[in-house]
């Protein structure tokens, strides 16, 4: 049979049979229709997303919030849902701009801009804050210099070490002489900043009064960090009759009396040593709540695995995008080389892991800084993972011997490859192949490891 095929398939290249067929009439009108249909689906894809955008726009301007907000986000992508209609639409258009728009559209996403300001008087924990905030060390490279003497004198930006449209900066107090009370917004730059966040590791002062006052007035947020809980915690711990609630709201109690003229204020109690304490999680999830739409998904990705609501956010959010990545990976497909489109596949596919387990606090550095904070030894956090792609380099090699783990996968890269030599339906077909095998393959190492990290932070808190 082999044999046969391969004479079959000489004779048709020595009758050039291939491209004598491509000028047949009814070639010559399949291929105007086909044209007719790329610009008909472009037109729709076009529409979609103005109205996608306008209802964006809407959103933010928060007539649809609550809508929005009770379904986890417009834009959120169903979990049962299944593979969209992109496939489809794929088949038929431009595939080098569709590969192009999207691949702009997901850089847009990632450069989201998101400035948070950190404020407060001198050694009142802004630093570590700074730090434990990026899921950074105080001891590692790019970390904001904490201590007993005063160590923050300048405006200083601490971009996130994995993304880094996110930007914590480091503000100097209040009330210094190079940053006098009165003039401080205007020196620190306050129009840059997305919200403050106004930290004392006692009650709060005059001057943090004043700030928010100020902050209030240029129409940006702010809210209140009394930090080093645990310190005051461990204190009480010693009594005979302690109560971790009752010491918490005599301090809630203190914080709110010292802010008198601030209306409603809110409080977080927060331990920058010890984040799952208290209110690092409330504080997360109400700052993603109160920041417009187009932000949350930049303030998302970052909020350290301190709930497990915060790891299912994060998967769905990475699921609305994964008909991208596959759209991505078929466009590769459209390209008549053999074997590209796996390598095309791979460069998608690490890009997209690696962010998957970043986001999910799986790589090394993440475990170990989790082993360290909550005195869980990183060999029994290890120990609970099972994805090969966690705590591990995510190679090529590495993601293949994964990907022919995934069942059907391997038949499918294979089907993926002969049907390109199809002639005429070989190339559509090859890109449907490839969107979804690609779209299964990141589904299935998505689940997997936001698996991974619930039992991660199940094993960190000894649940
Ligand atoms: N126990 C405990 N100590 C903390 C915490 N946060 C900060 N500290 C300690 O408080 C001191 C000051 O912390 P920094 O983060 O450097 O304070 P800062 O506000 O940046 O100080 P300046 O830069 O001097 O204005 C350090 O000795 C820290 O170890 C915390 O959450 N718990
Ligand atoms: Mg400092």
């Amino acid at each position: 049979l082999r044999t046969k095929i391969r004479d079959l398939w000489n004779a048709l290249l020595s009758e050039n049979f291939v491209f004598s067929f491509k000028n047949t009439p009814e070639v010559v009108v399949y291929r105007k229709l086909e044209a007719l249909a790329r610009k008909q689906t472009w037109i729709r894809i076009r529409s979609m997303k103005t109205t996608e955008d306008q209802l964006f726009n809407t959103t933010e301007n928060g007539t649809l919030y609550e809508a929005a907000d009770q379904h986890g986000g417009a834009r959120r992508f169903n979990e049962s849902e299944e593979i969209p209609g992109h496939k489809e639409d794929l088949q038929h258009k431009d595939t080098a701009a569709a590969a192009a728009e999207i691949q702009q559209h997901l850089e847009k996403q990632d450069n989201i801009p998101l400035n948070i300001a950190i404020t407060g008087e001198s050694d009142s924990g802004k630093s570590n804050f700074v730090n434990a905030f990026r899921s950074v060390s105080d001891d590692e490279e790019g970390a904001a210099p904490t201590g007993v003497k005063q160590t923050t004198s300048e405006v200083t930006p601490y971009p996130h070490p994995n993304y880094s449209n996110v930007t914590l900066w480091d503000l100097p107090g209040i009330g210094t002489t190079k940053f006098p009370a009165k003039k401080y917004l205007k020196l620190v730059g306050f129009e840059k900043f997305d919200f403050f966040i106004i930290i004392s590791d006692t009650h709060f002062r005059e001057n943090d009064v004043k700030l928010a006052q100020e902050i209030q007035k240029m129409k940006k947020k702010f809210y209140f960090v009394r930090s080093k809980i645990d310190n005051d915690i461990n204190a009480e711990r010693r009594k005979r009759d302690f109560s971790a609630e009752r010491t918490l709201k005599v301090i809630r109690d203190d914080c709110v009396h010292s802010l008198q003229g601030i209306e409603s204020p809110r409080v977080f109690l927060v331990s920058s040593f010890k984040q799952h304490w208290c209110d690092f999680s409330l504080l997360q999830e109400t700052l993603e709540r109160e920041l417009p739409m187009k932000k949350r998904d930049a303030l998302q990705l970052v909020m350290l695995n301190i709930n497990p609501e915060i790891i299912i956010k994060k998967k769905k959010a990475f699921q609305s995008k994964l008909k991208y990545w596959a759209t991505l990976s078929a466009a590769g497909a459209a390209v008549p080389v053999p074997g590209l489109s796996a390598n095309v596949d791979a460069a998608v596919l690490v890009g997209a892991v690696k962010d998957y387990v970043q986001a999910f606090g799986l790589d090394i550095p993440s475990l170990k800084r989790l082993s360290v904070s909550t005195g869980v030894p990183y060999a029994d956090l290890r120990a609970v993972i099972t994805s090969p792609l966690a705590a591990a380099e995510i190679t090529t090699e590495l993601l293949l011997k994964v990907m022919t783990q995934v069942g059907c996968t391997a038949s499918l890269m294979a089907a993926e490859e002969v049907s390109r030599f199809i002639p005429f339906i070989g190339i559509p077909i090859a890109m449907g192949l490839s969107f979804t095998t690609t779209y299964k393959i990141l589904n299935v190492i998505l689940n997997q490891l936001a698996d991974d990290a619930q039992r991660v932070f199940e094993k960190a808190l000894g649940l």
